[in-house]
């Protein structure tokens, strides 16, 4: 591990409810609630008003819905995210060749490989000014853990949030992790908490002080080992630059083989949808889907299917490997299935229609995107809550809610004051889905100037405060 705290995590706050947030002035300091609005939809996050009520990601809408009833619930806008996690990882970039993204609104930076921070004290004043530049060019607040390791950093952004940064002094991890909850840990999740507690295990200083024998015995000696090593605070990983997936899957083993054809094709579905989970997560969107079973004989086999465009669409995933199912033979049982996402492209769609049409299930959509500009209007026209409207009288707004041949549009913009809510028929010409509006106008993306500090000349390389952040330059240059 190294001596300085110059790793660097950041994560977004609320990320997509903030988003939101930032996009309507009338839903800030609100409960707002983003994900699936059918009726198997899923909590994808919840702003940090409605996680009062105890809302949290991966939580059923029905269930966000009686404990929140008042919060506003919107469908996911992943363009507007996406983009706005571009311009996060431009930031980011700007401090070091190695970054390292594990989702759209996280990511590892290792702070030394340019001379971004070389020590505690550049480490937080780097820290700090991304946190501003950040507001600054998307309006949105992130938090900043560092530390000197990847596992420590991670822990440290979790206690920054929201908005905040924490530094954690070298030296001084092991009593900060002693008091923790295992599951603090990476790779303890609810099945390995549950069997260390059984053992008595629920601290992470519990786990150091067992000694690694011990979690050998109770974890086996890949897992135990790794864990005993972590709870010490010893974590060498580096941080690796644009990790390339090629794919992202799934796949569970069973303890008895299946037999029952019904129960392999649910279980199937099941890790389907834990794919696109993955994949969303990653930012990604895939073209071909790949089955994989694994026979009672241990015979394995693979079967693909290669879409005509690439799709993060939980249904298409689904039923992509229900097609493949279809054509396996599994009557002697079958001891593991597994389904994946290959042929990876950058998340570029997220369709209004195939939001729309999950909160129909009957009506399949095409994958590809092209597909969805080229189709005829559907023969109701669909009005997603959350999304961008405009209107040839009242110009831009977002869709309130709609139902009953009726569309209910808010009037306002991220620049504008909270703006008024007015009704229209659903097939009113006037109105058209637009796409999402800067959250921040182009002109105020630049740092407000600073006070000149007293050491301004030993700053050679401080970034011209005028500036639009471009590729760094100067001094580090060929570091
Ligand atoms: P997180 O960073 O885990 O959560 P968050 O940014 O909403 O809130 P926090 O301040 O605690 O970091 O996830 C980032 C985004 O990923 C989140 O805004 C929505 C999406 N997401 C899902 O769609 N499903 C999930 O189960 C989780 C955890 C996140
Ligand atoms: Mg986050
Ligand atoms: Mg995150």
């Amino acid at each position: 591990m190294r001596r300085e705290p110059t790793i660097l995590h950041l994560d977004m706050d609320a990320f997509y409810a903030s988003a939101e947030q930032a996009a309507k002035p009338s839903l800030r300091g609100k409960a707002v609630v983003v994900g699936g609005l059918g009726p198997r939809g899923v909590v994808a996050t919840a702003s940090y008003e409605a996680r009062r009520f105890g809302v949290h990601s991966a939580m059923p809408m029905g269930q966000a819905r009686r404990l929140a009833p008042h919060a506003a619930y919107l469908v996911p806008r992943f363009g507007l995210y996406r983009d706005i996690s571009e311009q996060v990882m431009g930031l980011l970039r700007e401090l070091s060749p190695l970054v390292e993204p594990l989702s759209l609104d996280e990511a590892f930076v290792d702070l030394e490989a340019a001379g971004a921070a070389w020590d505690a004290a550049s480490a937080r004043t780097t820290g700090e000014r991304l946190r501003t530049d950040i507001k600054t060019l998307t309006g949105l607040t992130g938090s900043v853990g560092l530390a000197a390791s990847k596992m420590l950093a991670k822990i440290a952004s979790e206690e920054a949030k929201p908005d905040g940064l924490v530094l954690i002094r070298p030296g001084t991890e092991r009593a900060l992790l002693a008091p923790m909850p295992v599951r603090t840990l990476p790779g303890v999740g609810p099945a390995t908490g549950d069997h260390l507690r059984r053992a008595g295990i629920t601290t992470v200083g519990e786990i150091a002080e067992a000694g690694e024998d011990e979690l050998i015995r109770l974890l086996g000696k890949a897992h135990g080992s790794a864990l005993h090593a972590m709870a010490r605070a010893q974590d060498d990983r580096p941080v690796v630059a644009e990790r390339d997936t090629k794919s992202v899957s799934v796949e569970d083993t069973y303890d008895v083989d299946i037999h029952d054809r019904v129960r392999v094709r649910t279980e199937v579905q099941r890790l389907a949808d834990r794919c696109v989970q993955r994949l969303r997560a990653a930012g990604r969107s895939g073209r071909t889907v790949v089955l994989k079973v694994r026979r009672y004989d241990f015979s394995t086999l693979t079967r693909s299917e290669t879409l005509r465009g690439p799709t993060d669409d939980p249904s298409v995933v689904r039923e992509a490997a229900a097609r493949l199912l279809e054509a396996v033979d599994t009557t002697g049982g079958v001891r593991l299935l597994g389904v994946g996402v290959s042929s990876l492209a950058d998340f570029t769609q997220e369709d209004l229609f195939a939001q729309a049409a999950g909160e129909h299930p009957a009506e399949p959509e095409p994958e590809a995107e092209e597909e969805h500009e080229e189709a005829p209007a559907p023969a109701e026209r669909r009005w997603p809550a959350g999304h961008d409207v405009h209107h040839t009288a009242y110009g831009p707004g977002w869709i309130q809610g709609s139902g009953l041949g009726r569309v209910t549009v808010r009037f306002e913009t991220p620049g504008s004051l909270p703006g008024r809510v007015r009704t229209f028929r659903t097939d009113d010409a006037d109105l058209t889905l637009s796409d999402p509006l800067p959250l921040v106008p182009e002109a105020m993306r630049r740092p407000p100037p600073q006070p000149v500090a007293e050491d301004a000349a030993e700053q050679e390389d401080e970034k011209d405060p005028g500036a639009i952040p471009g590729p760094a330059a100067g001094p580090r240059d060929g570091a």
